[in-house]
């Protein structure tokens, strides 16, 4: 074995394999809401954060911070190198081939703003179709009407079936000559769906358009690897993943990112500017205009380390277990109906429960100590799809446990109580 092998070797070794352990990490879990201890289920809206994440944000706000990528002196210094590190680890937990192609954003929504606006500005004309699918979060639709309103290009969604899952030969059905950019969610947040991206990709490929997955819902659930699934964008949130709020990325190919457009103009996108010309920094500074939010970024660092010590098969095994828990649980309770029934579902339980209007539900639920969303989870397009206004939505991550269910249940069953 080579020195670095070994390293690995020993880096696999002391992985955490107690899953139910680390509930103890998350310091907001412990304490009691009305009087009720607190059950957490409201992790796709935002995901709780570990005391190492909260710990490295507040080791740099009180011994690190300054402007970075423009100050000599050593606050700059380790500012920036604390950025540049975590910039690499966020790289590595995509496993993307180059720190470059690692652009940070606010978020989800502004990768996709970014994508749309530049990359989207920059290829689509009129006639052209940019395909996504029916179960999209707003924020992979409102772009792509913004930018098709402004070229005359078409967007285009393709069918779910019942079920809640894409009908692969209507998407097929749906890429034309005219596809330049297939926008797909890797997770649904609303019926917690995941969707055979890497599939989906190689089709939309082989018809020559350009792909970006939407992987708000997946980074907190699944591996990432953007080289395996050769799609050409991928968009993720600090915030769903366990890390902090108003820090998001955008991996995209470095020869696409090197062929758009700057997205937003200002201070560290430019290596020189007069009033006749402007050049623009190498990636990925181009597509990061502004003093970002560096704080943020670090605590995404510190997000993606602390998930580099967990094992993710055991991970896993854990949520797929809870979630087949829930389900049978919730499958029981007469006149509940579940919106999303896919094969394969990360974490998220949507239903409807008889007569009882989902906001009504949220609020008796969050009385007993319980949090769950509820209204139509910025996904309106899939509740006309399934007829309902809204549902109320229970949503996991590894910190919860049967005792969160179990007190789901009894707060569902307290609900249908007071509304008989
Ligand atoms: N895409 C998906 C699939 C999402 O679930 C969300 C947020 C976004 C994009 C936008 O992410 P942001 O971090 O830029 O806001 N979804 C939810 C949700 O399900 N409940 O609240 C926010």
């Amino acid at each position: 074995m080579t020195g670095s092998q070994q390293g690995a070797a020993a880096e696999r070794t002391n992985l955490v394999t107690d899953i139910a352990a680390l509930r103890a990490d998350f310091p907001i879990l412990h304490q009691e809401i009305y009087g009720k201890p607190l059950v957490y289920l409201d992790s796709a809206a935002s995901a709780q954060r570990p005391q190492a994440v909260i710990d490295a944000m507040v080791a740099h706000e009180q011994r690190n911070h300054a402007n970075i990528h423009r100050g000599v002196h050593l606050l700059s210094q380790r500012s920036t190198d604390a950025f540049e590190y975590a910039r690499d680890r966020v790289r590595h937990f995509l496993n993307a081939p180059n720190a470059r192609e690692v652009i940070f954003t606010r978020g989800t929504t502004e990768s996709i703003n970014l994508v749309a606006a530049s990359f989207g500005r920059m290829v689509l004309g009129p006639g052209d179709e940019v395909l996504v699918t029916r179960m999209e979060h707003h924020s992979n639709i409102v772009p792509w009407q913004l930018i098709c309103e402004q070229t005359g290009a078409r967007l285009v969604p393709a069918p779910i079936t019942p079920s809640g899952e894409i009908d692969i030969e209507a998407f097929e059905q749906c890429l034309t000559p005219r596809t330049k950019i297939v926008a797909i969610v890797h997770v649904s947040n609303a019926l917690g769906t995941i969707n055979p991206v890497k599939e989906l990709t190689a089709k939309a490929h082989a018809a020559g358009a350009t792909v970006l997955l939407d992987g708000a819902q997946a980074a907190p659930h699944l591996q990432i690897d953007v080289q395996d699934l050769d799609c050409d964008f991928y968009a993720l949130s600090g915030h769903k993943m366990f890390g902090p709020t108003g820090i998001g990325v955008l991996y995209g190919k470095q020869a696409l990112l090197d062929a758009m457009p700057p997205y937003q103009g200002g201070g560290e996108m430019i290596l020189t500017v007069t009033f006749e010309a402007t050049t623009y920094s190498p990636l990925p500074h181009k597509f990061e205009a502004g003093t970002p939010n560096i704080t943020g970024a670090i605590g995404l660092g510190a997000t993606v380390d602390y998930l580099a010590g967990i094992d993710l098969a055991a991970r896993q095994q854990y949520e797929d277990e809870l979630l087949a828990y829930a389900t049978a649980q919730l499958r029981e309770i007469p006149g509940l109906r579940i919106i999303g029934e896919a094969a394969q579902k990360a974490s998220v339980l949507s239903f409807v429960l008889g007569d009882i209007h989902a906001h009504d539900l949220g609020t008796i639920l969050d009385r007993d100590g319980i949090a769950v969303r509820t209204g139509h989870h910025c996904a309106m397009p899939v509740m006309d799809y399934f007829g309902v206004p809204a549902t109320a939505r229970a949503s996991f991550a590894f910190y919860n446990n049967r005792d969160d269910v179990d007190r789901l249940v009894t707060g569902l069953e307290h609900a249908m109580e007071l509304f008989s």
